[in-house]
């Protein structure tokens, strides 16, 4: 190959590069042929069309520009998307109102560096040279690799590793086929211990469903659900309605003030990783003054009344105070408060909790309050729902469904976190690149979809890419993406994926009005280019296996997929149950009543036929048709009448304050649990000295993770990051807004409860220079970044390099239309530094160190010890 011959150069090329050809898309290539002196010369770009919205076609859809994917329907007018709104058939949303992120959707579609075709590594990788080849040719190399995996005898060293990517099932059946069990994700760096809790409480659910219109009093312990949550839109519409109609209060506690928290009553920034503290002392104040719910506590909570009095009697205000910052006289006012709503109050957590070293504890802590008011499942409370699941059983998928894999290995299941895949699958992401480098798991076969790890793991630009570019660790690794991300940059193929707007899809979530609903993702318009949907790609691969991994793909393609699930829901006044979803994008099964105190619904009596009641615990128990005895429920008296309830779905069939597992777990690994929630001082925060500091990061309204900065209405509200300071802390430090400092972090330490913390020396990871940003809003002794920006590789938006793109005549190539928008990234970027903007930020998670918290291994990523010191601008 005559490289300087063939070779293009930038994002703007990508549309127009052809087959064969060679497209350089390195560090710093954003800007196209004209430059940026072009680009300042340019005109504006020309105005936005009206659009007449009467005129459009209206399709429903999901969105998935976050987490919470809410129901949605789009405005098409010729083949483009030009508006999004809320669907309000979706009980969630209920409403028109999306997000800003829900609007900004469409304009990834039209994004003039979408990924049009198929490239192949050409320079070495992490170079950034491409060619553009086939769809064949890519599934040939992808396909005939996992062959050999297979027919070598190791299915295992075939790993698929995926984001929020919604298409969970569609990821089971081809690695099911394969044999390999090795479906990787991203929930330890999520919300692991927010789930272990709800599930160790409840066994019901790992999400509860706040019945917010109802509640009277929100104690929100971490969660920023004003701006991000993976259901805060929900949550915040209800919650408003609750605030204007009947005065409910928000009390927050948060390190920083977020527009959660500046939206409160009441907002209280305790020391990070206090929250299991202060909500023990809350739990004490409760017990203390006698305002506990004896119904539920003595039917459903698995100790006496007396018990929890005397567990909680240590823990007092005084004590918590000590731990948090926060006054006595406030945990003990905000308990009363609280218990004094009940039932319509809820204690609720999210990541401010529960991304710590000690986050599964504090978060049992937070949720316990609900159960102490008795407010779990109550008009108004601390509500769950019965299904949120797409159900095998509901949503049949076509047959023949490949087994689930019998193997394991130590990096979807690593055995140092024993309760990472015991309800669910948590997998402890964030060891998954030292494990390998480590070779602790062999890997041939790495396809990566819907997650862009160097930008959003811990040691993400340091381990997570010294691993990705290495071959001999990762001999191959395919990267599905909609535009050019830092994870495509490691890939040795590239697989344009449809965006959420053009693909198929069967969704859910927890269900805020307390019924089981499904909504269908379908396409509003048709990829641009080769674009391809990642579940077809997979089927397609999967059609090209041997007869013994082909056989379950002959079913067609994702459309065929989605429409087999929808089988059983009811046709309504359309052909089938597939069309009505097509119509209405959302069915909600209103046959069974709102899920409210599931565990006091009565067992049916055929139910009881040759059941088994134990005499000292009541649990009622039954034979299964494979002969395992199973609890079904639980034999509760009440004014003399003695019933046979359901229960909750934990080993006592009661809300678990204590928790037998967790103490053998524990035992396992040496280390010592008494079963109750507790509260774990963090080890690395003890006896900090003066000069250390807790290195914080959050999410904002307009950016989601590495997901959104291409985004340009997004990135132009948000493309910069400084590190907030509180005002006295910056005083005594020296610092003012805009000064640079040089941020170093430290390692965490061990516990002394026999937990050991990953590399836990306490040595510095990594240093980098940040900017400042002075503010009242923040704990003292806290620094926060937000973690979204700071791209190397990407579009212009992201990367804040705006220039003219070198080829307007690409843009009318294969039905990919040009319109006037898709000149806006040529002169519109006036955050570019190069004409005095304050550029793109930076992203910390270089030296944010792996640190996955004790048995469940939620990262611990708010955790982390911090110094700075000043530096002159020339030297930042
Ligand atoms: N410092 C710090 N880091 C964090 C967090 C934190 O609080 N602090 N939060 C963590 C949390 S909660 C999470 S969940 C993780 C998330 O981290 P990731 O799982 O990496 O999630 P995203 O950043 O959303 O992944 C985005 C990638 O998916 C691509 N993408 C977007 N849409 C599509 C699509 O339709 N198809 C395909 N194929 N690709 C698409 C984007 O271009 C991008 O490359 O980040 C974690 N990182
Ligand atoms: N706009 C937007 N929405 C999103 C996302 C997004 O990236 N952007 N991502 C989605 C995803 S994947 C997730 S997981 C959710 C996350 O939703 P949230 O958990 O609600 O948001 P986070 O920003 O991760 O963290 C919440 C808050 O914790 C605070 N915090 C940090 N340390 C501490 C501490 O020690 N104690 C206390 N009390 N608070 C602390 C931060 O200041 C922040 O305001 O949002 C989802 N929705
Ligand atoms: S909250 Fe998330 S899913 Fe809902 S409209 Fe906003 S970006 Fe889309
Ligand atoms: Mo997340």
């Amino acid at each position: 190959m005559k490289r300087r011959t063939f070779i293009k150069s930038g994002m703007a090329a990508l549309a127009q590069l052809k087959l064969g050809e060679y497209i350089y898309l390195g560090i710093g290539t954003a800007v196209g042929a004209g430059g940026v002196a072009a680009a300042l010369a340019m005109d504006p770009p020309p105005r936005k069309t009206k659009h007449d919205y009467s005129q459009a076609k209206r399709v429903k859809s999901v969105c998935l520009n976050c987490s919470t994917v809410c129901g949605i329907e789009g405005f098409v007018i010729d083949n483009q998307v030009v508006k999004i709104r809320g669907n309000p058939l979706d009980p969630n949303m209920g409403s028109y109102m999306t997000c800003a992120k829900g609007q900004s959707g469409p304009t990834i579609n039209n994004y003039p560096e979408r990924l049009l075709h198929p490239l192949k590594r050409a320079g070495a990788r992490g170079e950034g040279l491409w060619q553009r080849i086939t769809w064949e040719e890519a599934y040939t190399e992808i396909a005939s690799r996992i062959q050999r995996s297979i027919d070598a005898g190791h299915p295992e060293r075939v790993a698929l590793h995926a984001g929020r990517s919604r298409i969970d099932a569609e990821i089971k059946r081809f690695l099911g086929a394969i044999g390999s069990p090795v479906q990787l994700n991203h929930r330890a760096l999520c919300s692991a211990s927010k789930r272990g809790a709800n599930y160790i409480s409840l066994g019901d659910t790992d999400w509860e469903s706040i019945d917010a219109e109802r509640c009277r009093y929100f104690l929100n312990f971490g969660s920023n659900f004003y701006e991000a949550h993976q259901g805060g839109l929900h949550l915040v519409k209800r919650m408003a309605t609750a605030r204007f109609d009947h005065g409910a209060k928000l009390v927050t506690f948060d390190v920083r003030l977020s527009n959660t928290a500046g939206r409160s009553d009441e907002w209280h920034a305790p020391f990070p990783g206090t929250e299991g503290a202060i909500a023990l002392a809350m739990g004490h104040v409760i017990m203390r003054e006698g305002e506990y719910d004896r119904r539920f506590m003595e039917h459903f909570v698995n100790l006496d009344i007396d018990e929890v009095h005397d567990f909680l009697a240590p823990y007092t205000p005084e004590w918590a105070a000590q731990q948090s910052g926060i006054a006595a006289g406030d945990i003990e006012r905000l308990a009363l408060e609280f218990a004094r709503q009940r039932p319509a109050a809820a204690a609720f957590t999210n990541r401010g909790t529960g991304a710590h070293y000690n986050g599964l504890n504090s978060e049992r802590a937070v949720v316990m309050l609900n159960a102490l008011v008795g407010s779990v499942g109550q008009p108004g409370g601390y509500c769950y729902g019965l299904e949120e699941k797409l159900s095998a059983s509901r949503y049949p998928q076509p047959q023949p469904v490949p087994p689930k894999p019998k193997l394991r290995t130590d990096l979807e299941d690593p055995p140092e976190w024993p309760l990472a895949n015991r309800w669910q699958e948590m997998k402890v992401g964030q060891i998954v690149y030292d494990y390998i480098r480590q070779g602790r798991a062999k890997v041939d076969v790495y396809l990566s979809y819907t997650i862009s790890s160097p930008m959003t793991w811990p040691e993400g630009r340091s381990t997570t890419v010294e691993v990705l570019k290495d071959e001999s660790l990762i001999p191959f690794h395919a990267c599905s993406d909609v535009v050019y991300s830092e994870m495509a940059h490691y890939a040795d193929l590239i697989l344009p994926d449809a965006t959420y707007l053009e693909r198929w899809g069967l969704d859910t979530r927890n269900s805020l009005e307390l019924q089981h609903f499904v909504t269908l993702r379908q396409p509003m318009v048709q990829p641009p280019g080769e674009a391809r949907s990642y579940a077809d790609v997979l089927f397609d691969i999967g059609r090209r296996l041997g007869p013994q991994q082909a056989k379950y793909f002959q079913f067609g393609d994702h459309e065929a997929f989605v429409r087999h699930q929808c089988a059983n829901i009811p046709a309504g006044n359309e052909a089938d149950g597939f069309e009505y979803m097509k119509k209405q994008g959302v069915y909600v099964d209103r046959s069974a009543p709102k899920s409210y105190e599931v565990h006091r619904r009565p067992l049916k009596p055929e139910l009881l036929l040759n059941a088994r009641i134990d005499e000292v615990t009541q649990v009622i128990y039954k034979t299964n048709a494979s002969g395992k005895e199973e609890a079904i429920g639980l034999m509760i008296e009440e004014d003399g009448i003695r019933k046979a309830v359901r229960g909750f779905q934990t080993p006592s069939r009661k809300f678990e304050l204590y928790c037998a597992e967790l103490v053998s777990v524990a035992t396992t690994l040496g280390i010592t649990d008494d079963g109750l929630p507790s509260y774990i001082p963090i080890p690395a925060h003890q006896s900090l000295p003066e000069d250390r500091f807790i290195l914080t990061s959050f999410k904002w309204n307009v950016h989601t993770q590495a997901r959104t900065a291409n985004q340009k209405y997004l990135t132009e509200i948000v493309h910069d990051n400084p590190m907030w300071i509180n005002a006295s802390t910056a005083a005594s430090l020296g610092l003012k807004t805009g000064d640079w400092v040089e941020l170093t972090t430290y390692r965490p330490v061990s516990g002394p409860h026999g937990d050991q913390a990953y590399k836990g020396t306490g040595e510095p990871v990594g240093s980098e220079r940040v900017r400042i940003f002075v503010t009242q809003g923040i704990h003292p002794r806290v620094f926060a970044v937000s973690n979204s920006l700071g791209y190397l590789v990407s579009g212009r938006a992201a990367l804040a390099r705006q220039g003219e793109r070198n080829n307007e005549a690409a843009l009318g190539q294969e039905g990919y239309g040009a319109t006037p928008e898709r000149d806006d990234l040529s002169a519109s970027l006036w955050w570019d530094e190069r004409q005095g903007g304050r550029g793109n930020g930076y992203n910390v998670n270089r030296i944010l160190p792996i640190n996955p918290q004790p048995l469940i291994g939620n990262q611990a990523w708010f955790d982390t010890v911090c110094s700075v010191r000043k530096v002159s601008a020339e030297e930042a």
